[in-house]
């Protein structure tokens, strides 16, 4: 009697709680506060939150502090978190879709960035829905430049140097320079540089200034190689189970998002790049010979990829072009 008395109070307890308890979510995103793309998450939940009245709340967990980078995806496919904040090249060897974000020289400007994202979307969609997961919004990187201790005029300059790498992508590119891939994530990269664990990085202004870079290198060389995505994906069950509105005021609240990405990100490149001279950095335009030797392993990279997927990576080109 006692026991049945128990377990009724119990379910009625239960069933009091969700209709008055708001859903708690959570989103993982990589990278620290001072980034473009996090200040986004933040403004993107509390629009998320106004425009449920307080129904859906997300808890922003920035700098990887509730999740690794490279375990977001997983976390979010499995319902572990509800949604996530990802850079597309990770995801590279998932499916060679994801790759179209880190192939150097194939989209150099803001504009050609952001219609090679349109003509990749639909095959993003498709391998994000495969595994669960829908697509919400992307934030764009500046162009990525290279970082070294010394003058680079040639590839030659590279030659046996240790490079950074941020995705599978990377580490080719690394590869075919000569140079040997290594692994190494943001948080990490003032140690790996003081330490001898890399000696130089392609990765935006925005990611040097924000790691005081002129402490531990001095020559930034602004080619502009490739124009990289962070993505925000939320897991596919959670989003069904909300209704129609709710859904709704996620998806106004994702292209809001977008759009201060791709207007926001002009402004930090130029900020950021200035910072960078300030502190010292020499920053410079690359010689012809080093663009050159670049292109043409550009060009060694876009028919590795085509090949890896001619169906999928063939659509996204012929969009592109
Ligand atoms: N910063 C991130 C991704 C691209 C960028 O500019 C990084 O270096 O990992």
């Amino acid at each position: 009697m006692f026991k049945k008395l128990a377990t009724a109070t119990l379910v009625t307890g239960a069933l009091l709680t969700s209709a008055v308890q708001a859903d708690q979510w959570h989103m993982p995103t990589p990278y620290g506060d001072a980034n473009l793309p996090t200040q986004i998450a933040y403004g993107f939940a509390e629009d998320i939150k106004n425009g449920t009245d307080g129904d859906i709340t997300i808890t922003v967990h920035s700098g990887a502090s509730l999740v690794k980078h490279p375990e977001i995806p997983r976390a979010v496919r499995t319902g572990q978190v509800q949604l996530g904040e990802i850079f597309i090249g990770i995801m590279g060897n998932t499916h060679p879709v994801f790759k179209h974000d880190n192939i150097p020289f194939l989209a150099t400007s803001f504009e050609d960035a952001k219609r090679l994202w349109e003509a990749a979307k639909p095959q993003i969609e498709k391998q994000l829905d495969k595994e669960g997961m829908t697509l919400l919004y992307t934030v764009p990187w500046p162009a990525q430049s290279l970082y070294t201790k010394a003058p680079v005029n040639t590839l030659e300059d590279l030659e046996g140097l240790k490079m950074r790498a941020y995705s599978p992508s990377t580490s080719r590119l690394a590869d075919l320079m000569n140079t040997t891939p290594t692994t190494v994530q943001v948080p990490e990269i003032p140690q790996a540089f003081s330490t001898g664990i890399i000696d130089a990085m392609i990765t935006s202004p925005s990611t040097g200034a924000n790691g005081q870079a002129w402490d531990y290198l001095s020559h930034y060389t602004d080619i502009k190689a490739w124009i990289p995505k962070n993505v925000v994906v939320v897991n596919k069950r959670a989003f069904r189970r909300l209704s129609d509105e709710q859904q709704q005021v996620i998806l106004d609240a994702a292209a809001a998002a977008e759009a201060k990405g791709w207007e926001g990100v002009r402004k930090t490149a130029a900020e950021d790049t200035a910072t960078l001279a300030e502190n010292g950095i020499t920053v410079s335009e690359p010689s012809e010979e080093l663009m050159a030797e670049l292109q043409k392993i550009g060009d060694i990279m876009v028919k590795e990829w085509e090949q890896e997927a001619p169906e999928e990576v063939g659509a996204i080109l012929s969009n592109y072009r």
